[in-house]
């Protein structure tokens, strides 16, 4: 017998079907981010990463333009399984020596045109950050309504693009919005920049577009160690006020915070949620996500709350020290690694234990599906994708 039939009748005596799982897994569509690439360069020619994120690492190999960066793309997906997508930030356009308040669509037809013939959807995101107006550690926050104006036409020119993709894929692009904007030393006034910034963010959102808007708040950064103008409380509420979609990252919150433990109860609150699946080691240091328990955790939630409808799984991370085309096949691999453990779970039973008081069943129950055999699913679902069951 095969080694996925084996495995088929293990998951069949536990009510699990491993058809119906490795269908599931294959539509999950998983947003690759583009910056892995090239250490979050990008292309316009000029700053280098600054606002409290850092690449680290000189591997040889990053992507030194944009024709090395789809290249590169290209490659790993030819081992990474499932439906992908791409998410690009502002500056992977064709924005050479282009003034970020003044993109527009035609800087990304290239990768509007590219997206198609590959097949794959877009999704988004403005860059404020790495540039000389946001080197006060402040952008949308800004005390000077120049800098302010500056930052929210580049939004809304995010957001329109973004929408240009949207017409050209049969999904919406989903448009995520992060800021480096706080203080390195504990303020006196947290919420006069708040302020600011909420009414900056009201200008951007004002005009509806056929995209999805995403706010990803922030605990910390390097540089804005003390006080973020972003914070998580801030997004929560202008989420659900406004209908927008939170973005969870994995790195961004106090080191034993997890977002797994965040996703059903926002669920109920926000219609979407974006996730930057990302790995931080001490800090938000944006490691390669390994398959550990809390990536396994994040799957579980989704899956098990039935949410695949309402959350977009993007990836987040950029390792330097490391072959950039490895660092995303194992980081998107891991992510759907996850998800396939997840669907391997016999949930309505594992349910109807719990809901029966029956925790014996439950902790024996959960603890047998730990050595149970996925990797068999998993091989035999690259198979079947014509990629690499082992990648090396
Ligand atoms: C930074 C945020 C943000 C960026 C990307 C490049 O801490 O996580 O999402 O990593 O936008
Ligand atoms: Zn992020």
């Amino acid at each position: 017998m095969s080694m996925y039939n084996f495995a088929k009748e293990q998951y069949a005596a536990i009510g699990v079907d491993t058809e119906m799982a490795i269908n599931k897994l294959d539509e999950i569509p998983i947003s690759m981010h583009c910056w892995q690439g090239d250490d979050v360069k990008g292309f316009e020619g000029g700053e280098s990463l600054s606002g409290g994120i850092q690449s680290t690492g000189n591997h040889p190999g990053a992507a030194a333009n944009v024709d090395e960066l789809r290249a590169m793309i290209e490659n790993a997906l030819k081992v990474i399984p499932g439906q992908s997508r791409i998410n690009l930030h502002a500056i992977y356009g064709d924005v050479k020596n282009v003034e970020r308040n003044l993109i527009e669509p035609k800087h990304f037809k290239a990768w509007i045109d590219w997206a198609k013939e590959q097949n794959l959807a877009l999704d988004f995101n403005p860059t404020l950050f790495s540039h000389p107006k946001s080197k006060d550690g402040m952008t949308l926050s800004h005390p000077d309504k120049g800098i302010r104006d500056f930052w929210v036409e580049h939004c809304k020119r995010s957001r329109q693009i973004a929408e240009c993709f949207t017409s050209s894929q049969e999904s919406k692009a989903v448009v995520n919005l992060w800021i480096a904007d706080g203080f390195k030393d504990a303020p006196v006034d947290t919420l006069t920049p708040r302020l600011r910034y909420l009414n900056a963010l009201d200008e951007i959102y004002a005009e509806k577009r056929d995209i999805i808007d995403a706010i990803e708040s922030k605990l910390f950064g390097i540089g804005v160690e003390s006080y973020t103008v972003g914070s998580h409380e801030f997004y929560l509420a202008y989420a659900v006020k406004n209908k927008l979609a939170l973005c969870l990252d994995a790195g961004h919150f106090h080191p034993t915070e997890v977002i797994s433990a965040k996703i059903s109860a926002v669920s109920l609150f926000v219609e979407r949620l974006l996730l930057h699946v990302s790995r931080p080691v001490r800090w938000d240091s944006d490691h390669v996500v390994m398959l550990d328990d809390e990536l396994v955790a994040i799957a579980k939630e989704i899956i098990r709350n039935d949410l695949l409808n309402r959350v977009h799984i993007g990836l987040d991370f950029f390792d330097g020290s490391i072959d950039r085309i490895s660092a995303w096949a194992v980081g998107m691999r891991n992510m759907r690694k996850a998800l396939l453990i997840a669907l391997l779970e016999p949930f309505p039973t594992l349910k109807e234990s719990e809901w029966s008081f029956d925790f014996t069943k439950r902790l024996v129950l959960l603890e047998e599906l730990k050595a149970m055999p996925w990797q068999a699913v998993w091989n035999e679902y690259c198979l079947r994708k014509d990629v690499p069951a082992i990648y090396k």
